[in-house]
Formats: C-alpha cells, structure tokens, sequence
C-alpha cells in the first residue's frame, strides 16, 4: 500500500466510527491521521523498513495507529480494520460513495429508518421517507435520488490506471527479485492504457531449460507477495491473486521462445485479436498464445518478439494504445498509421494552479520544478474570481499575479512564464471576468465547474457561447466527469468541437487520472475536424507534472500526432496559434 491507500483506510474507519455514532475525539483522530498520512512527503513503506516506530513521528499517528499502519503495510490489511468493516452492514459503506452523502447522513438514514443499502434507499426516497427526517426535505430527497441514479452508472469494479500502473510496477519490481524471471512485462488493458483497469496481467518469461521447481518457485513468490490479501488460483502456467486495494492480478509464465506471441495475445483487445486471427486465416496462418503457425504443416513462424507476429501476418507495427479493433489493422495494411505524439515531444504545460488559488506551491517553484524536469514554458492558470471555494481571484488580485510573474521571469533563463487563467464559464455561457482582464491574458482556459445538470440543448449552448467569446484559447476538461466519481455533463460533443473548429480554440486533454476529459474517442473526433489539442496536468502542485503521461496515453489511444498538440510547439509559436 502507498501513503494514499493508506490514507483512505484510515478515512474509511473514521468514516464507520462517525456512522456507528462513536465519540467524535476518536472519529477526528482518524480523520486527521488520514489528512497527515496523505500529505506526508515520504512514503511510509520506506520508514517501516527502516524502523516501524518511526511511523509515531507523523503528526497525528500515535501507538495503536502505529501498529495499524504496520500490518497495512506487511500484510496489506489488519485484524483491526477488518473487525470494523464487519460492525456496521457493508451496504453502508457503499452510500457512502454517493455524492452529497457523508456519514451523517449515512447514520440518519440507518438510525431513523433502519436502510442498509442501496436498494433500500432508493425505495425510501421513493416513497418519500427520506424527506421527513430531520435536515432532510424535497430537495435533499432528490439529490439522493440524482446520486442514486448517477452511481449506478459506474463501474466501480475498475479502478483508475494510475493505481494499477503503480500496483502493477511494484509487482514487478518484486517479482524481478525471483530466481528464473527472465522477462516481466504487463499486458491487457493497462499496457493498452485504457483510462480504467478491470484487472493487472503480468506475463513472465522462463528459459526453456527450466524445470518445473523454477516455474513453482515463481508461482510460490508470486503468492507472497506483501501485499496479497487472497490467492484465488494457483497453477501451473497461471495463478491469480486479490491485492489489498481489492485488485486483481493474474500471472502467466511461459516460455521465453513464445514471450513475444504470448504478449501480443494477452495485451489484447479481445475485438483487436479476433481480426488479427481472421487476417491471419486468410493467409493460411494460425496465431495463438504460443505463436504463428502455418496451418498446413503446423509449421511455427515466429513468437519470439511481438513486432514479429505483425510482421508475420503481413502488418507494421500496431502499437498497444490502438489496438481496439475497429479500424487500426485496415489503416495499418494501407501503412496509414500516423506516428503518435510522445511524452517527450511535450514543452510546456498550459493549465496550471499556484498558492495563488487553490494549488500548494509557489509559481517560482513551480517554474524551477517544470524547467529541471526539462519543460521550456508553463502557463499560470489560477481560477477565476467567481470560483470562491477555491480561493478564485478577483481582478485586483490576477493584476497583483502578473507582476509577480513579470518579475520571475526577468530571473529565468530558456523558460517562460505565460499570464494565464482557468476563467469560469458562467450559466449564460458567459466569461468570469472582463474584457479588460481578458485581453491582457496570453492563456485563457475556459472551464464551467458550475450548473452541470443544465439540459443538453441549453448545456451545449451555453458551452458553444463561451467558445464564441474571441478571448476564449482553450476549453478545460470539457464533460466534467471524474471517472467513478461524477459522470460527464449531457452536452453534444461532435457540436462543441465544431465550435471550437469555427472559433480557433484548443480543447484540452486533462491529464489528472481522476478526468481524463477530453476522452479518447473525441480526441480523435477532434483531430479529424482539425481541432488542435492541449494535454495539461490541472496541476495542483508543482510536482504534478508527473501527471501529464496520463494525457499522453490518452493522445495516443485517440490517434494524436505532435502536430495535433499546441504545446509540442515553443513558446514563440505558441502565441502565434491564436493570432
Ligand atoms: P480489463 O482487465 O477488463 O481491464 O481488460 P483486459 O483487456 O485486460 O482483459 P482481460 O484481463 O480479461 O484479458 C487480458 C487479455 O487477454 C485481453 O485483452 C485479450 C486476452 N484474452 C482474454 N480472453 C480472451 C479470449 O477469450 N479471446 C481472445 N482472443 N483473447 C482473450
Ligand atoms: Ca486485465
Ligand atoms: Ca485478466
Ligand atoms: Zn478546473
């Protein structure tokens, strides 16, 4: 587990005290914990290594927090924490999930009425019984409902690729340390970089020469793994185990002759390898997990390395981001894939928060921090006046900013700092400030955060009107949606991109794991309309450039080249775009 996990485990049993009605000292004490815990600048993993009473150092982690941070972190739960699981029904945990629903609510609910899950209170909030608690009322009976609703639309069996990259590269990390792994690689859905991941597939490679102790001794290490909460399966060739965080991981071991066909299998998609296997067919081959085979003879081909198997049925390369099995193999065959965008290629980041609103660091630190990582420009996007909860600015303040910037940037050298702002849209579609700030903008990134539940026809148009708007430089995470969290406002896509077309505005990829907006599809909706692309972090903090490769997954598996994307180009040709 990493300090965020543990963070939430530690919020989850606060959370239960709250709903159980326990004293509030003992419920704060673990909410507070959660909050250090997630803001501890190390990773606790690396203390308990050293000496476990180091943990009673954290501010707020004092002996019993200790001991259960301890047994997280070495067996990936803890008696504790599952005895408080086991107090209250589990159907209470999950409306909590909810939106608008915390654990007073949760208490109401189970005290007065006695609901226990899901199901039951959609029914009291039917029958209008949740309306007659106390607090409670129409309006609050609706917004249940509204969650109900939106909650039910979730997948909440997958979880965020940035856990399961992390998840699956320390498993990786620890299975290298066994004698006999010659190659470990993930495949399936993470290596194809879909925004969710139902399970992590690893794939190890052995020597043929080996016996089956070493494969054994594999599966066997596999297994004890730390942070392994159940074995599910254990075999020969495959075993499959629950991870604390409640993912799944499976393993394969095969020989290293067949690594490369056996990747290409297990990366997938499913629809991906059915039409390999159909081109495959028609030129008398057969490919499987084990390689590509004439068919007539049973001859093998080729199964060593992947490119091969594309080479052997007649194909470039495909790379994983597009293998989804719609239309990559016919663009392949006519050699029509373009050649995607790379984290490199990227040289600056256009949306950005600072102390100045509702970010952590300070623009200094953050322009030192972009400039080592090797980026050449970042924009300073702090949010608009109206956007109060998170200390938006008013016009008084963004001019006080700008001399700020002015004056880091007479000290940078080979790095610049744009004057920018993440301008609320309005609920007329509207912008957040004045003409008068808007002109003296060099980034404008329009965002609406407010009034997501408009219809889509007045959604739509409320969003074009703040396209239309000639201050208006790129559009922030479009749809809204934060993936298991808040689904995506009803708006037509196809419509807004072509606004964005007509008016010379960028769209924005958001790099933050938890939006991922634009989505793949309309990234490449967008490129085909010849829409330019921005893939920004939305950091909060400066080290929140680490987050932008999740925008560039997103890129890729929407077909985007580096001419597709305004900040491939430097900065003097940047400005140029919008001229
Ligand atoms: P996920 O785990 O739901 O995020 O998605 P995947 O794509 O990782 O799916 P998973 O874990 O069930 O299987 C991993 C890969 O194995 C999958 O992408 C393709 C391959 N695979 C699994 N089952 C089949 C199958 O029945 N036929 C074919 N052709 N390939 C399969
Ligand atoms: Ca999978
Ligand atoms: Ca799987
Ligand atoms: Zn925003």
């Amino acid at each position: 587990m990493d300090n965020k996990q543990i963070s939430q485990v530690l919020q989850e049993i606060g959370d239960i005290l709250e709903i159980k009605g326990e004293n509030r000292f003992r419920v704060n004490a673990y909410h507070n914990a959660a909050r250090s815990v997630l803001s501890y600048p190390k990773d606790l993993r690396t203390i308990v290594d050293r000496n476990p009473k180091d943990l009673e150092k954290i501010p707020g982690i004092g002996v019993n927090m200790k001991n259960l941070i301890y047994s997280l972190l070495t067996d990936g739960t803890s008696l504790e924490l599952e005895r408080i699981r086991e107090s209250i029904p589990s159907g209470l945990l999950e409306m909590l999930r909810l939106r608008g629903v915390g654990p007073k609510k949760v208490k109401l609910f189970y005290s007065e009425l006695r609901i226990t899950d899901l199901k039951g209170l959609k029914k009291a909030a039917k029958d209008g019984m949740l309306a007659t608690l106390p607090g409670m009322g129409e309006k609050s009976q609706n917004e249940v409902l509204e969650a109900l609703d939106e909650h039910s639309k979730f997948d909440l069996e997958r979880v965020m690729i940035s856990e399961a990259l992390m998840e699956a590269e320390h498993y990786i990390e620890y299975m290298k340390k066994c004698k006999g792994v010659k190659k470990i690689e993930y495949a399936g859905s993470l290596r194809r970089r879909k925004e969710t991941i139902g399970d992590v597939d690893l794939l190890v490679a052995v020597s043929g020469k080996n016996s089956k102790e070493v494969v054994a001794n594999i599966m066997d290490h596999f297994a004890k793994y730390s942070e392994v909460l159940k074995v599910i399966a254990s075999g020969d060739t495959k075993s499959a185990v629950i991870l604390g965080s409640g993912m799944q991981v499976d393993l394969r071991v095969v020989d290293e002759d067949a690594f490369g066909a056996a990747l290409h299998y297990f990366t997938g998609s499913k629809e991906h390898n059915i039409k390999i296997r159909d081109l495959a067919k028609r030129k008398g081959l057969k490919v499987n997990e084990y390689g590509v085979f004439k068919v007539k003879t049973g001859e093998l081909i080729t199964c060593k390395e992947e490119k091969t198997v594309f080479k052997a049925v007649g194909l470039p390369y495909i790379i994983p981001e597009m293998r989804k099995g719609q239309d990559e193999i016919e663009k392949a065959k006519s050699k029509k894939l373009p050649k995607v965008v790379e984290l490199s290629d990227l040289k600056g980041d256009l949306h950005l928060h600072s102390d100045w609103s509702d970010g952590k660091s300070k623009i200094e630190d953050i322009a030192k921090t972009y400039q080592e990582a090797g980026f050449k420009y970042i924009a300073m996007t702090d949010h608009s006046s109206t956007v109060s909860v998170a200390n938006g600015m008013s016009s008084e303040r963004i001019q006080n900013q700008w001399k700020e910037i002015d004056k880091i940037n007479k000290k940078l050298k080979g790095f610049k700092i744009f004057k920018g702002s993440e301008v609320d849209i309005m609920k007329d579609g509207s912008l957040d400030y004045d003409e008068e700030i808007l002109k003296q903008l060099d980034i404008v990134v329009i965002s609406a955060h407010m009034h997501p539940r408009l219809s889509k026809e007045a959604q739509t148009k409320r969003i074009i009107a703040a396209i239309e708007n000639p201050y208006s430089k790129i559009l922030g995470h479009p749809s809204g949606r934060l993936i298991n969290k808040r689904g995506p406002m009803d708006m037509d896509m196809s419509k807004i991109i072509d606004a964005c077309k007509a008016n010379n505005v960028a769209i924005e990829i958001n790099s933050n794991p938890l939006r991922l907006d634009l989505i793949d599809v309309y990234a490449r909706m967008a490129k085909d309309k010849g829409v330019k692309i921005a893939i920004n972090s939305d950091g909060h903090d400066a080290n929140q450039y680490k987050l932008l490769k999740y925008g560039i997954f997103v890129a890729r598996r929407g077909w985007l080249t580096a001419k597709d994307v305004i900040n491939t180009l430097d900065a003097e040709h940047l400005s140029k775009i919008w001229e």
